[in-house]
């Protein structure tokens, strides 16, 4: 499939649709091809990330530059966390598994996290778990995943804060070591351009673009 994150590379997109109950929000973060830091023969390569909040759920779809697969199924498949700072400090929560196991400082502090280990314990689902107490909260996220995705939708009535606008760190690798990783949030900055309206049915009604850079020290 053809990535729109490949074809805006160092761009963050957001679309901010109205319908006339609730709301959708899609963030996309790129995040660049040959980034990897592992050294092992297979380097899970996150190309973008599409995060899509509604009333409901926020849903994280990870894509990546070759094909992938569930851990359960293959021993070279994608393991990893889904790295949730709910209430968008890093003064509260737990040191997020990017910052602890990647290779630069998240700047989160997480009170949830989805964890793609768990998947091979109950093939197609994941478990979510409260960062702070280390306790599984829900033990089946179904996740799916196509031959460059996958993708989790997780309940916003499982998370403290309920409204999915969240800061979040994606970090893949193998079951042998950490390859990649990628930090954005679901809501803009004040400096964004937004245009806003409430308008009634379903309607386009914001589109901003916002240049972003991301670093990658490495670790010492
Ligand atoms: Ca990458
Ligand atoms: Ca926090």
């Amino acid at each position: 499939m053809s990535h729109l994150g490949k074809i805006m590379s160092s761009t963050i997109l957001l679309v901010i649709l109205l319908p006339a109950t609730g709301y959708t929000a899609i963030v996309i973060v790129p995040d660049p091809i040959g980034d990897t830091f592992g050294s092992g023969p297979v380097q899970h390569d996150i190309v973008s990330t599409h995060v899509t909040l509604s009333a409901t759920d926020i849903t994280f779809e990870v894509f990546f530059n070759e094909m992938i697969a569930p851990t359960s199924s293959s021993s070279d498949g994608v393991v990893g966390y889904i790295d949730l700072d709910v209430d968008r400090s890093s003064l509260t929560g737990e040191i997020s598994h990017v910052t602890d196991l990647g290779n630069a400082p998240s700047g989160l502090g997480i009170e949830y996290y989805v964890d793609l280990l768990s998947e091979p314990f109950h093939p197609g689902f994941v478990e979510l778990v409260d960062a702070n107490t280390n306790t599984t909260i829900d033990p089946a996220l179904p996740i799916s995943f196509s031959a460059d995705s996958f993708s989790v939708a997780i309940p916003l009535s499982s998370l403290a804060s309920g409204d999915g606008q969240v800061d979040f760190g994606i970090l893949v690798g193998t079951v042998l070591e950490s390859t990649d990783q990628s930090v954005g949030t679901v809501i803009p900055e004040a400096s964004s351009l937004l245009i806003w309206s409430l308008l009634g049915s379903t309607i386009l009604v914001g589109v901003v673009v916002r240049k972003v850079r991301f670093s990658f020290a490495n670790r010492n």
